[in-house]
């Protein structure tokens, strides 16, 4: 199993950190993971059928690391991502409407149908931008902070980067001048361990972690477990008051782990999979450490939760999601006179 300096990593880390909170809190935090994950299997359950015209990159499994780290930011505080959109844009308190008329390609989209699946973006929440090239959204939000910083403003950047991204040079060109400007930003590293289906192993040496490196580059950096949302919220704290105070940009490295395929609407680690660049026993091994179900675990246990909140959630975001596809498929479809829009030439 591939987990290098696997930290904490048990449901047993995350009920130390539970003490700290209310049950209110947590299962805010539970409510907003788990209406991620419902979300994404109904996505992936509905794919098929062939309406959703964008390629998706599913998130489940790594609930966590979006939703501690979007719980500390304010709207006025900006998120960037890759691919992999949904969870931070639904974590950043996007709408689901607007996300599932943008995945069938209708106007209501939240860009007009203009970007699909990997290039979500959404002024109103903050959701700034998305791109599809590795490691294409560092060097924009680092831009995005220094705008920040000449104006004034009083918000944070984050960006959201996978492990393949710190292999593009321009992820360290940009940590680089985000230091030497003290610019107000955190990358937050979804260390998921996988590059499509090359694992960090091979593109990566193993005795240098991540975060070591960026380490190099002169920021504060934190190394934490990416399934324990507890975790992340509060290294997302530190980080956030570490910008705020002026002390520069942070690095975080979250180690998570992504149960579907790398796009697509399938697991993919099976001993019959095409691919089989991973086993279903590696699989398994991880989702001991379900972010969702170990939330859920330790509010029934130590909180004393009633299972019945977890299925009126369950009904709540059930009758969500079926409206977000009535108003999907009822939304519009561009037509020519849209294609032009925004297009800008002399
Ligand atoms: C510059 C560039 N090279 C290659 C690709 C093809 N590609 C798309 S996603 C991906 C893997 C990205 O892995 P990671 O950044 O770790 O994010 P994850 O998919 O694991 O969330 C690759 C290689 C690309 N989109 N852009």
């Amino acid at each position: 199993m591939i987990r290098y300096n696997y930290q904490g990593g048990n449901v047993a880390a995350l009920r130390e950190l539970a003490t700290r909170y209310s049950k209110e809190f947590l299962l805010n935090l539970f409510y907003k993971m788990y209406r991620i994950r419902l979300i994404e299997e109904a996505v992936a359950g509905n794919y098929h059928k062939d309406e959703m015209k964008t390629p998706i990159h599913l998130v489940i499994g790594q609930e966590a690391a979006v939703v501690g780290s979007c719980a500390v930011l304010k709207d006025t505080d900006l998120v960037y991502c890759s691919h992999r959109t949904h969870g931070v844009y639904l974590a950043k308190g996007g709408d689901i409407n607007s996300m599932f008329a943008e995945f069938h390609c209708r106007l209501d989209g939240c860009t007009g149908s203009r970007g699909g699946s990997m290039h979500l973006m959404d002024k109103k929440v903050g959701m700034a931008g998305s791109s599809a090239i590795v490691g294409g959204a560092i060097p924009i939000a680092t831009g995005f902070a220094l705008s920040s910083q000449m104006q004034q403003k009083d918000n944070v950047t984050v960006v959201y980067l996978g492990d393949a991204s710190v292999e593009e040079g321009v992820a360290w060109e940009s940590i680089n001048f985000a230091v030497l400007k003290n610019l107000p930003i955190i990358y937050f590293c979804e260390n998921n361990f996988y590059s499509v289906c090359s694992p960090l192993h091979y593109r990566q040496p193993a005795h240098v972690p991540i975060h070591k490196k960026a380490e190099g580059f002169g920021l504060k950096t934190e190394f934490i477990d990416g399934n324990n949302v507890l975790a992340v919220y509060e290294a997302s704290l530190r980080a956030l008051q570490h910008v705020k105070e002026n002390k520069g940009p942070v690095f975080i490295e979250a180690t998570t782990y992504r149960w579907y395929g790398h796009h697509g609407s399938h697991e993919d680690a099976d001993e019959n999979a095409i691919t089989g660049y991973r086993t279903r026993e590696e699989l398994n091994e991880w989702k001991k450490f379900d972010p969702v179900g170990m939330l859920k675990q330790v509010l029934l246990e130590d909180f004393a939760v009633d299972a019945c909140i977890f299925e009126g959630y369950q009904q709540q975001i059930s009758h969500e999601i079926n409206q977000a596809f009535e108003f999907a498929m009822n939304s519009p479809r561009p037509s020519e006179e849209h294609l032009m829009r925004y297009v800008y030439s002399q």
